[in-house]
Protein backbone atom coordinates (compact mmCIF):
# COMPACT_ATOMS: atom_id res chain seq x y z
CA UNK A 1 0.00 0.00 0.00
CA UNK A 2 2.69 2.35 0.77
CA UNK A 3 4.73 1.94 -2.66
CA UNK A 4 1.17 2.31 -4.49
CA UNK A 5 0.71 5.88 -2.49
CA UNK A 6 4.20 6.48 -3.38
CA UNK A 7 3.74 5.87 -7.00
CA UNK A 8 0.75 8.08 -7.07
CA UNK A 9 2.43 11.10 -5.56
CA UNK A 10 5.30 10.77 -7.72
CA UNK A 11 3.02 10.63 -10.85
CA UNK A 12 0.70 13.09 -9.67
CA UNK A 13 4.15 15.31 -9.18
CA UNK A 14 5.66 14.62 -12.04
CA UNK A 15 2.48 15.46 -14.16
CA UNK A 16 2.22 19.00 -12.91
CA UNK A 17 5.67 19.77 -13.64
CA UNK A 18 4.96 18.22 -17.07
CA UNK A 19 1.69 20.78 -17.27
CA UNK A 20 3.49 23.84 -16.10
CA UNK A 21 5.49 23.37 -18.98
CA UNK A 22 3.13 22.78 -21.52
CA UNK A 23 3.16 19.50 -22.19
CA UNK A 24 -0.29 18.12 -21.44
CA UNK A 25 -3.13 19.97 -22.67
CA UNK A 26 -6.56 20.87 -21.45
CA UNK A 27 -6.86 21.12 -17.48
CA UNK A 28 -5.66 18.55 -15.25
CA UNK A 29 -6.80 17.69 -11.56
CA UNK A 30 -4.56 16.00 -8.80
CA UNK A 31 -5.39 13.87 -6.03
CA UNK A 32 -2.14 14.46 -4.32
CA UNK A 33 -3.01 14.33 -0.51
CA UNK A 34 -5.65 12.00 -1.15
CA UNK A 35 -4.10 8.64 -2.10
CA UNK A 36 -4.88 6.39 0.90
CA UNK A 37 -8.41 6.91 -0.17
CA UNK A 38 -7.62 5.09 -3.57
CA UNK A 39 -5.13 2.46 -2.04
CA UNK A 40 -7.43 1.55 1.00
CA UNK A 41 -10.17 0.53 -1.46
CA UNK A 42 -8.73 -0.68 -4.47
CA UNK A 43 -6.02 -2.85 -2.21
CA UNK A 44 -9.63 -5.69 -1.83
CA UNK A 45 -10.22 -4.86 -5.17
CA UNK A 46 -9.65 -8.23 -7.11
CA UNK A 47 -8.78 -7.57 -11.44
CA UNK A 48 -12.60 -8.32 -12.46
CA UNK A 49 -13.93 -6.08 -9.53
CA UNK A 50 -14.74 -2.68 -11.74
CA UNK A 51 -14.50 0.91 -10.19
CA UNK A 52 -15.45 4.50 -11.62
CA UNK A 53 -13.42 7.37 -11.09
CA UNK A 54 -13.96 10.88 -11.19
CA UNK A 55 -11.85 14.15 -12.24
CA UNK A 56 -9.61 13.85 -9.98
CA UNK A 57 -8.88 10.04 -11.18
CA UNK A 58 -4.97 9.35 -11.57
CA UNK A 59 -4.67 7.32 -8.14
CA UNK A 60 -7.94 5.57 -8.58
CA UNK A 61 -6.42 4.41 -11.80
CA UNK A 62 -3.37 3.03 -10.76
CA UNK A 63 -4.42 1.87 -7.49
CA UNK A 64 -6.76 -0.24 -9.52
CA UNK A 65 -3.60 -1.74 -11.61
CA UNK A 66 -3.64 0.74 -14.95
CA UNK A 67 -0.53 0.81 -16.59
CA UNK A 68 1.56 3.70 -15.76
CA UNK A 69 3.07 3.95 -18.80
CA UNK A 70 -0.10 3.90 -21.02
CA UNK A 71 -1.52 5.92 -18.44
CA UNK A 72 1.39 8.81 -18.94
CA UNK A 73 0.73 8.56 -22.44
CA UNK A 74 -2.78 9.03 -22.34
CA UNK A 75 -2.61 12.34 -20.20
CA UNK A 76 0.43 13.86 -22.81
CA UNK A 77 -1.94 13.09 -25.50
CA UNK A 78 0.07 10.45 -27.55
CA UNK A 79 -0.97 7.80 -29.54
CA UNK A 80 0.36 4.89 -26.86
CA UNK A 81 -2.05 5.80 -24.78
CA UNK A 82 -5.25 3.60 -23.31
CA UNK A 83 -7.38 5.86 -25.87
CA UNK A 84 -4.52 6.56 -28.55
CA UNK A 85 -4.47 9.60 -26.50
CA UNK A 86 -7.81 11.66 -27.68
CA UNK A 87 -9.35 11.55 -23.84
CA UNK A 88 -6.52 12.42 -21.79
CA UNK A 89 -6.62 12.75 -18.28
CA UNK A 90 -10.72 12.71 -17.87
CA UNK A 91 -10.92 9.33 -20.49
CA UNK A 92 -8.58 6.85 -18.80
CA UNK A 93 -10.69 3.52 -19.54
CA UNK A 94 -9.08 0.19 -18.62
CA UNK A 95 -11.27 -3.12 -18.85
CA UNK A 96 -8.54 -5.68 -18.00
CA UNK A 97 -8.00 -3.91 -14.87
CA UNK A 98 -11.86 -3.56 -14.83
CA UNK A 99 -11.02 0.26 -14.52
CA UNK A 100 -14.72 2.05 -16.10
CA UNK A 101 -12.82 5.09 -16.60
CA UNK A 102 -12.43 8.53 -15.02
CA UNK A 103 -15.11 11.01 -16.55
CA UNK A 104 -15.52 15.01 -16.60
CA UNK A 105 -18.80 14.61 -15.54
CA UNK A 106 -19.63 15.52 -11.70
CA UNK A 107 -20.91 12.22 -10.26
CA UNK A 108 -20.80 10.69 -13.41
CA UNK A 109 -19.26 7.48 -12.37
CA UNK A 110 -22.00 6.31 -9.93
CA UNK A 111 -24.20 4.86 -11.94
CA UNK A 112 -21.64 3.55 -14.30
CA UNK A 113 -20.44 1.62 -11.06
CA UNK A 114 -24.43 0.49 -10.36
CA UNK A 115 -24.47 -0.50 -13.59
CA UNK A 116 -21.55 -2.85 -13.58
CA UNK A 117 -22.05 -3.91 -10.04
CA UNK A 118 -25.85 -5.01 -11.54
CA UNK A 119 -24.05 -6.89 -14.36
CA UNK A 120 -22.62 -8.90 -11.74
CA UNK A 121 -25.17 -10.21 -9.91
CA UNK A 122 -27.37 -10.71 -12.59
CA UNK A 123 -24.48 -13.28 -14.33
CA UNK A 124 -24.06 -14.57 -10.79
CA UNK A 125 -20.30 -13.38 -10.44
CA UNK A 126 -19.04 -12.34 -7.10
CA UNK A 127 -17.37 -8.97 -8.75
CA UNK A 128 -18.24 -5.95 -6.89
CA UNK A 129 -17.97 -2.80 -7.96
CA UNK A 130 -16.89 0.76 -6.36
CA UNK A 131 -17.24 4.58 -7.22
CA UNK A 132 -15.41 6.84 -6.29
CA UNK A 133 -16.63 10.36 -6.40
CA UNK A 134 -16.19 14.26 -4.59
CA UNK A 135 -17.75 16.22 -2.14
CA UNK A 136 -19.79 18.19 -5.19
CA UNK A 137 -21.44 14.97 -6.36
CA UNK A 138 -22.92 14.73 -2.55
CA UNK A 139 -25.63 17.31 -4.32
CA UNK A 140 -26.24 15.73 -7.44
CA UNK A 141 -30.05 14.15 -7.86
CA UNK A 142 -28.32 11.00 -9.81
CA UNK A 143 -26.45 10.24 -6.97
CA UNK A 144 -30.12 9.69 -4.55
CA UNK A 145 -31.39 7.79 -7.23
CA UNK A 146 -28.93 4.99 -7.86
CA UNK A 147 -28.09 4.96 -3.88
CA UNK A 148 -32.32 4.11 -4.20
CA UNK A 149 -31.84 1.44 -6.75
CA UNK A 150 -28.89 -0.13 -5.40
CA UNK A 151 -30.44 -0.19 -1.56
CA UNK A 152 -34.04 -2.35 -3.63
CA UNK A 153 -32.13 -4.10 -5.42
CA UNK A 154 -29.08 -5.12 -2.51
CA UNK A 155 -26.65 -3.99 -5.35
CA UNK A 156 -22.53 -5.07 -4.49
CA UNK A 157 -21.86 -1.37 -5.05
CA UNK A 158 -19.35 1.20 -2.98
CA UNK A 159 -20.09 4.31 -2.86
CA UNK A 160 -17.12 6.09 -2.12
CA UNK A 161 -16.68 9.41 -1.28
CA UNK A 162 -13.71 11.64 -1.31
CA UNK A 163 -14.51 14.59 0.91
CA UNK A 164 -11.86 16.74 0.36
CA UNK A 165 -13.82 19.76 1.90
CA UNK A 166 -14.28 21.71 -1.55
CA UNK A 167 -15.94 21.27 -4.96
CA UNK A 168 -13.82 23.77 -7.44
CA UNK A 169 -13.37 26.74 -5.21
CA UNK A 170 -16.54 26.88 -3.23
CA UNK A 171 -16.29 25.02 0.32
CA UNK A 172 -18.58 22.29 1.01
CA UNK A 173 -20.65 24.00 4.24
CA UNK A 174 -21.42 26.69 1.66
CA UNK A 175 -23.20 24.09 -0.68
CA UNK A 176 -24.40 21.36 0.88
CA UNK A 177 -26.97 21.00 3.71
CA UNK A 178 -26.77 19.23 6.78
CA UNK A 179 -24.78 18.19 9.57
CA UNK A 180 -23.36 15.30 8.13
CA UNK A 181 -23.78 13.95 4.57
CA UNK A 182 -23.02 10.38 5.95
CA UNK A 183 -26.94 10.23 6.81
CA UNK A 184 -27.93 10.63 3.24
CA UNK A 185 -26.75 7.02 2.41
CA UNK A 186 -28.65 6.10 6.23
CA UNK A 187 -31.62 7.47 4.50
CA UNK A 188 -31.39 4.93 2.13
CA UNK A 189 -30.99 2.14 4.81
CA UNK A 190 -27.62 1.50 3.00
CA UNK A 191 -24.62 0.86 5.40
CA UNK A 192 -22.83 4.45 6.09
CA UNK A 193 -19.71 5.35 7.71
CA UNK A 194 -17.67 8.33 8.04
CA UNK A 195 -13.42 7.75 7.64
CA UNK A 196 -10.39 8.93 8.38
CA UNK A 197 -9.38 9.81 4.18
CA UNK A 198 -6.14 10.18 5.43
CA UNK A 199 -5.13 6.73 7.06
CA UNK A 200 -4.89 4.22 4.54
CA UNK A 201 -5.34 1.74 7.15
CA UNK A 202 -8.86 3.18 8.34
CA UNK A 203 -10.14 2.99 5.14
CA UNK A 204 -9.12 -0.32 4.31
CA UNK A 205 -10.80 -1.53 7.28
CA UNK A 206 -13.81 0.58 6.33
CA UNK A 207 -13.67 -0.55 2.81
CA UNK A 208 -12.94 -4.44 4.17
CA UNK A 209 -16.22 -4.47 5.55
CA UNK A 210 -18.56 -3.30 2.85
CA UNK A 211 -16.46 -5.45 0.20
CA UNK A 212 -17.45 -8.24 2.17
CA UNK A 213 -20.96 -7.08 2.81
CA UNK A 214 -21.05 -6.80 -1.25
CA UNK A 215 -20.00 -10.41 -1.80
CA UNK A 216 -22.29 -11.83 -0.04
CA UNK A 217 -25.09 -10.16 -0.26
CA UNK A 218 -25.46 -7.62 2.02
CA UNK A 219 -25.84 -4.74 -1.06
CA UNK A 220 -24.15 -1.31 -1.25
CA UNK A 221 -22.04 0.58 1.55
CA UNK A 222 -21.72 4.14 1.59
CA UNK A 223 -18.00 5.84 2.65
CA UNK A 224 -17.20 9.37 3.24
CA UNK A 225 -13.50 10.15 3.44
CA UNK A 226 -12.69 13.03 5.09
CA UNK A 227 -9.38 14.18 3.19
CA UNK A 228 -7.62 17.08 1.61
CA UNK A 229 -6.44 17.83 -1.99
CA UNK A 230 -2.52 19.58 -1.38
CA UNK A 231 -3.60 21.05 -4.71
CA UNK A 232 -5.61 23.46 -6.35
CA UNK A 233 -9.20 22.11 -8.58
CA UNK A 234 -6.61 21.93 -11.31
CA UNK A 235 -3.05 22.67 -11.88
CA UNK A 236 -2.56 26.78 -11.87
CA UNK A 237 -5.58 27.54 -9.71
CA UNK A 238 -3.89 29.67 -7.32
CA UNK A 239 -6.02 28.67 -4.41
CA UNK A 240 -6.81 31.68 -2.53
CA UNK A 241 -9.57 30.61 -1.11
CA UNK A 242 -7.77 28.10 0.87
CA UNK A 243 -7.18 28.76 4.57
CA UNK A 244 -3.08 28.47 5.07
CA UNK A 245 -3.31 26.82 8.59
CA UNK A 246 -5.66 24.57 7.66
CA UNK A 247 -3.56 23.55 4.32
CA UNK A 248 -0.72 23.03 7.15
CA UNK A 249 -2.74 21.08 9.63
CA UNK A 250 -4.03 18.68 6.93
CA UNK A 251 0.00 18.35 5.84
CA UNK A 252 0.54 16.88 9.21
CA UNK A 253 -1.80 13.94 8.47
CA UNK A 254 -0.15 12.96 5.33
CA UNK A 255 -1.29 9.43 4.60
CA UNK A 256 2.10 8.20 3.05
CA UNK A 257 4.43 9.50 5.76
CA UNK A 258 2.05 8.18 8.38
CA UNK A 259 1.86 4.91 6.98
CA UNK A 260 5.63 5.12 6.73
CA UNK A 261 5.94 6.41 10.29
CA UNK A 262 3.54 3.21 11.04
CA UNK A 263 5.79 0.86 9.21
CA UNK A 264 9.01 1.79 10.67
CA UNK A 265 7.06 1.59 14.61
CA UNK A 266 6.64 -1.99 13.74
CA UNK A 267 9.74 -3.08 12.52
CA UNK A 268 8.05 -3.68 9.06
CA UNK A 269 10.16 -0.94 7.03
CA UNK A 270 13.12 1.43 7.77
CA UNK A 271 13.91 4.58 6.35
CA UNK A 272 16.20 3.49 3.50
CA UNK A 273 13.77 1.25 2.54
CA UNK A 274 11.18 3.26 1.74
CA UNK A 275 13.61 6.16 0.25
CA UNK A 276 14.61 3.20 -1.77
CA UNK A 277 11.50 2.57 -3.08
CA UNK A 278 10.22 5.74 -3.56
CA UNK A 279 13.11 6.37 -5.97
CA UNK A 280 12.12 3.02 -7.80
CA UNK A 281 8.79 4.55 -8.09
CA UNK A 282 10.00 7.63 -9.13
CA UNK A 283 12.45 6.18 -11.90
CA UNK A 284 9.12 4.31 -13.23
CA UNK A 285 7.04 7.20 -13.63
CA UNK A 286 10.16 8.96 -15.27
CA UNK A 287 10.59 6.06 -17.96
CA UNK A 288 6.75 6.23 -18.66
CA UNK A 289 7.62 10.01 -19.29
CA UNK A 290 10.52 9.35 -21.58
CA UNK A 291 8.26 6.70 -23.49
CA UNK A 292 5.59 8.95 -24.06
CA UNK A 293 7.42 11.95 -25.27
CA UNK A 294 8.97 9.45 -27.78
CA UNK A 295 5.57 8.57 -28.62
CA UNK A 296 3.47 10.61 -31.98
CA UNK A 297 0.52 12.29 -31.28
CA UNK A 298 -3.02 10.16 -32.66
CA UNK A 299 -2.91 10.74 -36.93
CA UNK A 300 -5.87 12.29 -38.21
CA UNK A 301 -7.43 9.37 -39.06
CA UNK A 302 -7.79 8.06 -35.60
CA UNK A 303 -10.48 11.09 -35.11
CA UNK A 304 -12.38 9.12 -36.88
CA UNK A 305 -11.99 5.46 -35.72
CA UNK A 306 -14.95 4.02 -33.72
CA UNK A 307 -16.82 6.92 -34.64
CA UNK A 308 -20.48 5.16 -34.92
CA UNK A 309 -23.05 7.79 -35.92
C1 LIG B 1 -22.52 17.53 -13.89
C2 LIG B 1 -21.41 18.55 -13.74
N1 LIG B 1 -21.67 19.70 -13.10
C3 LIG B 1 -20.68 20.62 -12.93
C4 LIG B 1 -19.42 20.37 -13.43
C5 LIG B 1 -18.30 21.40 -13.24
N2 LIG B 1 -17.38 20.88 -12.21
C6 LIG B 1 -16.24 20.25 -12.55
S1 LIG B 1 -15.40 19.71 -11.20
C7 LIG B 1 -16.53 20.38 -10.17
C8 LIG B 1 -16.37 20.29 -8.67
C9 LIG B 1 -16.36 18.89 -8.19
O1 LIG B 1 -16.12 18.87 -6.83
P1 LIG B 1 -16.05 17.52 -6.07
O2 LIG B 1 -17.07 16.57 -6.60
O3 LIG B 1 -16.11 17.81 -4.62
O4 LIG B 1 -14.65 16.90 -6.47
P2 LIG B 1 -13.21 17.45 -6.16
O5 LIG B 1 -12.84 18.29 -7.35
O6 LIG B 1 -13.28 18.23 -4.90
O7 LIG B 1 -12.36 16.24 -6.03
C10 LIG B 1 -17.57 20.98 -10.86
C11 LIG B 1 -18.73 21.63 -10.24
C12 LIG B 1 -19.21 19.17 -14.11
N3 LIG B 1 -18.01 18.85 -14.60
N4 LIG B 1 -20.21 18.25 -14.22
Amino acid sequence: MLRQMQLIRSFEEAVRNLYSGGMIPGLVHLCAGQEAVAVGVCSLLNSDDMIASNHRGHGHCLAKGTDVGRMMAEVMGRRTGYGLGRGGTLHIFDATHGNLGTTGIVGGGIPLAAGAALAAKRNGRSQVAAAFFGDGALNQGLMFEVMNMAAIWKLPVLFVCENNGFGEFTAIEDVTAGVNPVVRGQAFDIPSETVDGMDVIAVRAAAEEAITRARTGGGPSFLICNTYRYGGHHVGDKQDYKDDDEAKAWRLKDPIERLGRRLIEFNLATEEKISAQQAEVDAEVHTAIDAAKAAPFPAGEDLRAYLYA
